[in-house]
């Protein structure tokens, strides 16, 4: 960096302590990533000086010629991606563009049908404590016992609760979803479609997961997770929904976009639409099969028995008497990042439930392999079998760095 160390000293060492952080340690949160210098370069942009409200050909500013053509290819590379018939890109995150969905498609009282939060769904899926769960009404469906999406019982409560939504797509479930068997569900019961595809697009958009997009009224995603973007957010949708979504962004619910974020958005997209990324998602669940089998092998229960993306949930507690914070903490120290997690109908309390949920997307992006995963999966397991021995911590931290240090990570970038 040329001109932030002197012109803001603070700033400049906490981003290079961070930048030594993700260099250093593993990084296993599964909703995390790390963007390409290109995406970087773009997101720094002079991008981020324009006020362009509006949509690419009617914004309500002057100057804006530029700006339409970075927003127009981010959502013509973004309907390439995933057969959309209309993309809107300027959702800031994952909440906005789901609390948008809901302002264009229901009216306050409305019922959704949404996955329980401690079965894999999100907050901004109807949890009490959004301020969406007191407009609409949220009804909560769950996984079975084999960690499957019960259809049955969601069919069941689809005809009791007749919601006008019905909503899946999730933060911490780990297996396949039936797209078409849920559409037919919401065609008896005539309900609209969404899919929060947040977690798994880029695996999505490498052919590696289904895809709702064809099939879905309506589709939300991030766009920093497994589609490896900037932070942002954006919304898929059938033409005949496309009115409606663009107003409930603008001026419904957003004020200017940000298109320094836009830009580095289609650089992503880009990226995504390269033979290269589908090598890049095909590894990340190969690398998240590893991690199955080791935590298997070593005793751990996986809730939903396993995993078909890019992601695992074990219940640490059931299988070695530590809870998920205490996991978190101790992984933590050793230089391994994830995060705790609920698990089904967990009996603790979410600041420290059973669980832990990590993934394989960053590390995948490092180059790291199965080889990798197996390492990674040994010294996890030494980790929580011994989460108040520090001294096999501090072990494990230095063969992290060693480890860390042979798949380099924005060298020279500072
Ligand atoms: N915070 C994101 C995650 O970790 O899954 C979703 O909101």
């Amino acid at each position: 960096m040329k001109f932030l160390p002197t012109a803001d000293p603070d700033i400049y060492g906490a981003i290079k302590k961070e930048l030594a952080r993700q260099q250093q340690g593993l990084e296993m949160i599964p909703s995390e990533n790390f963007v390409s210098l290109a995406v970087l370069e773009a997101l720094g942009s002079i991008l981020t000086n324009k006020y362009s409200e509006g949509y690419p050909g009617n914004r309500y500013y002057g100057g804006c010629q530029y700006i339409d053509d970075v927003e127009q290819l981010a959502i013509d590379r973004a309907k390439q991606l995933f057969g959309a018939e209309h993309v809107n890109v300027q959702p800031l995150s994952g909440a906005p563009a789901n609390i948008a969905v809901y302002f264009a498609l229901l009216q306050p009282g409305d019922t959704v049908l949404g996955m329980d939060l401690s079965h894999g769904g999100h907050l901004t899926h109807g949890h009490p404590v959004t301020y969406m769960a007191k407009i609409f009404n949220f009804v909560r469906y769950k996984t079975n016992a084999q960690g499957n999406i019960d259809l049955d019982n969601l069919r069941q409560m689809a005809l009791e609760h007749q919601p006008k939504l019905i909503l899946v797509g999730y933060s911490a479930y780990s297996r396949e979803i039936d797209y078409p068997a849920i559409q037919k569900i919401a065609d008896e019961v005539g309900a609209l479609t969404m899919a929060d595809i947040a977690h798994i697009a880029g695996l999505i958009a490498a052919g590696e997961m289904n895809n709702p997009v064809p099939i879905f009224d309506v589709v939300t995603t991030t766009t920093h997770k497994t589609l490896r973007g900037p932070r942002g957010g954006m919304i898929m949708c059938k033409q005949k929904h496309a009115k409606a979504i663009d107003k409930a962004v603008f001026p419904g619910f957003q004020g200017g976009p940000h298109e320094h974020n836009i830009a580095a958005k289609a650089v992503a997209f880009g990226e995504a639409l390269k033979p290269e990324f589908k090598t890049y998602a095909k590894q990340i669940k190969l690398n998240a099969k590893v991690l199955e089998a080791e935590f298997r092998a070593r005793g751990y229960h996986l809730c939903f028995g396993g995993t078909d993306n890019h992601l695992l949930l074990v219940d640490v507690m059931t299988s070695k008497g530590v809870t998920g914070k205490q996991a978190q903490n101790a992984l933590d120290e050793a230089g391994i990042t994830l995060n705790k997690n609920m698990i089904p109908d967990d009996p603790r309390s979410p600041m420290d439930p059973s669980g832990i949920r990590f993934g394989t997307p960053a590390l995948t992006t490092r180059g790291m392999k199965e080889a990798e995963m197996k390492t990674i999966a040994g010294w996890m397991d030494s980790v929580i079998s011994n989460h108040e021995n520090a001294e096999i911590k501090a072990q494990i931290k230095t063969q992290v760095m060693t480890l860390t240090a042979k798949f380099p990570l924005y060298q020279d970038w500072l």
